[in-house]
């Protein structure tokens, strides 16, 4: 018995000593387990310049911000595997949104308001540059609640370390205020009002309603609960990772609290039941408190998307540097559990996207932020090139697997364009029903990525157009059947109707390729799909683009920009 006990004392020292455990508060933290390299050596699906960490499992991305000139992103983060669990903010910075450097993780469970993990937050820049982080804390109850942690260093530009607030949780489900315990989650940035009280939502849900609960705070500390939500839809369940902004026609971002005249406001909300996002535009009144979507706003699951494709847990940010708006997604696999677990990671963010209000005001426009071009290397461009109905061309000279391509459209004869069926309202459907080998009068046409020589797989990136009743009605795809022979990975073809006006502009796509992830804006960005794939031939240098054209008619491609992409330095 007594040798037992002088043994576990010896192996508490040794671990201590060696750094396997570092005790804070009651919580144990193995740090030297972090250096361990991924379980697997198959590391084909590994990307080049996404965001990820270099082992283990990684979720949502958290209160990205820039401080000092230093941009900041945390993400939700297993320090022990490659499966969700064992939550916390993992943090890492940059200089230019590009190559990214890591930290310590910046806040995991140490207090009894966070105990059972640290879930997702935002950050808010309180008066003096002081950056604020709200976020979810699980307790011993596994309730969830919301904690504030601030910097204890506001002279690091790299804010390495973060406090937690002694009064925590500030908000909290009680029997008075009858907030559902296991649906409430994820606090936006706040904003203040002319009131000079702070706004914050929370993503929650009452029977199947989803609801932005709101709270209104004079000091950031002591939160006070709103009688009404700031907005709900019936029918749409738990509402994750709220995001709540506002924008404007100008390419300039606003800062979060900024209202007024000609400003529009954005809601986005993150579905649990379905793993979709999607977001209105409408009006906040900020003397009613309330959110209230456009007239023909679509406020449930078939509305607007950032992306139609893998893009889920999604955060912006007000970037005063160069004066806009950023936006941050997760892409999950697209692999069983068992095949991640084995590759020893999980999760790509998708490249920041700089995002703004389209002219029409009912959309958003988004494109990858400019810093990324600097991994541009080996141009290729072609002159204007006929693509022949059934025919393809090869874009040689790049890295087809590590790429970043441009290609326009211009279609000669729109009239021979084939009619739009009434009943074809989902896109998706329409996609999967339409795939980029069946032949139709105007299209398919587009790209074929991370192709093999003989086609036995490729993803394809691709346009149709329909005569509507009273005008073109465009189809962007993104059609993975044919992406892997693996037939466990998730193949779902993804796919939009996007607002272009094919008589009067050129169809644009531009699509970042990179190794297992296809990134595509339709449209100069009116339309955005994100693909995961996982070719077993298509890799390295195996990997072949082609500009392909399975329509009946010719089109002619007007512009086309290919090139390499550099790796970026990442963690
Ligand atoms: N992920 C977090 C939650 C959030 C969910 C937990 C969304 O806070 O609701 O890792 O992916």
């Amino acid at each position: 018995m007594a040798s037992a006990f002088v043994w576990q004392i010896y192996l508490l020292f040794l671990m201590l000593s060696h750094g396997v455990l570092e005790l804070e508060a009651s919580h144990i933290v193995y740090r030297n387990l972090q250096t361990l390299q991924p379980t697997s050596p198959n590391q084909t699906y590994r990307t080049s310049y996404h965001f990820q960490p270099p082992k283990n499992w990684m979720n949502d991305p958290n209160g990205p911000l820039i401080y000092k000139g230093i941009y900041h992103l945390f993400y939700q983060y297993n320090p022990y595997g490659a499966d969700w669990g064992n939550i916390v903010w993992a943090h890492s910075t940059s200089e230019d949104l590009v190559n990214w450097i890591p930290h310590e993780h910046a806040i995991y469970p140490s207090q009894q308001s966070d105990i059972n993990g640290c879930w997702s937050g935002s950050t808010t820049i309180l008066p003096g540059d002081k950056p604020a982080i709200l976020y979810t804390g699980i307790d011993p109850q596994n309730q969830q609640i919301q904690n504030l942690a601030v910097p204890k260093n506001l002279s690091d530009p790299y804010l390495t370390e973060w406090d937690k607030s002694p009064n925590n949780p500030l908000m909290a489900p009680t029997t008075i205020n009858k907030i559902n315990a296991s649906s409430f989650r994820d606090p936006t940035t706040s904003w203040l009002d002319p009131d000079g009280r702070w706004r914050v939502i929370i993503g929650s849900k009452r029977n199947h309603r989803g609801l932005a609960i709101l709270y209104r705070s004079k000091d950031f500390i002591h939160w006070t609960k709103a009688q009404h939500p700031l907005h709900s839809a019936n029918g749409t369940g738990m509402w994750e990772c709220p995001d709540f902004y506002p924008v404007s026609t100008s390419r300039s971002g606003l800062d979060t609290s900024v209202i007024g005249l000609g400003i529009k406001h954005v809601l986005k909300v993150s579905l649990d039941d379905t793993k979709h996002e999607y977001y209105t535009i409408g009006t906040y009144d900020h003397i009613k408190d309330i959110y209230i979507p456009d007239n023909g706003s679509i406020d449930n699951d078939s509305g607007l998307r950032y992306d139609y494709g893998k893009f889920y847990a999604s955060k912006t940010f007000y970037d005063g540097l160069k004066n806009r708006r950023i936006l941050w997604g997760w892409i999950n696999e697209s692999l069983p559990q068992p095949e991640y677990v084995k590759q020893g990671w999980s999760g790509v963010q998708a490249i920041p996207r700089h995002l703004w209000l389209d002219k029409s005001r009912q959309q958003l426009v988004q494109w990858p932020i400019v810093e990324i071009e600097t991994l541009r290397t080996n141009r290729v461009d072609w002159p204007s090139t006929v693509l022949k109905g059934g025919s393809m061309l090869e874009v040689s000279g790049i890295t087809a697997a590590q790429a970043d391509i441009e290609i326009s459209f211009e279609v000669p004869e729109l009239e021979k364009a084939d009619e739009l069926d009434q009943s074809w309202t989902n896109p998706q459907t329409l996609c999967s029903q339409k795939n980029a080998s069946i032949k139709g009068e105007l299209g398919p046409f587009g790209l074929m990525v991370l192709a093999s020589k003989e086609l036995q797989e490729y993803t394809a990136v691709f346009f149709r157009i329909f005569k509507g009743q009273d005008r073109y009605v465009v189809l962007m795809c993104s059609d993975q059947s044919r992406s892997s022979l693996n037939q466990k990975t998730d193949k779902t073809t993804y796919g939009s109707f996007i607002e272009v006006d094919p008589i009067h502009e050129p169809l644009s796509l531009r699509s970042l390729i990179d190794h297992s992830i296809v990134e595509s804006f339709g449209g100069e960005g009116k339309a955005c799909i994100t693909a995961r794939v996982y070719p077993t031939m298509a890799i390295g240098d195996e990997a072949h683009l082609y500009a392909f054209n399975t329509g009946m008619e010719s089109v002619q491609i007007s512009k086309l920009s290919a090139w390499s992409m550099k790796r970026a330095q990442i963690n």
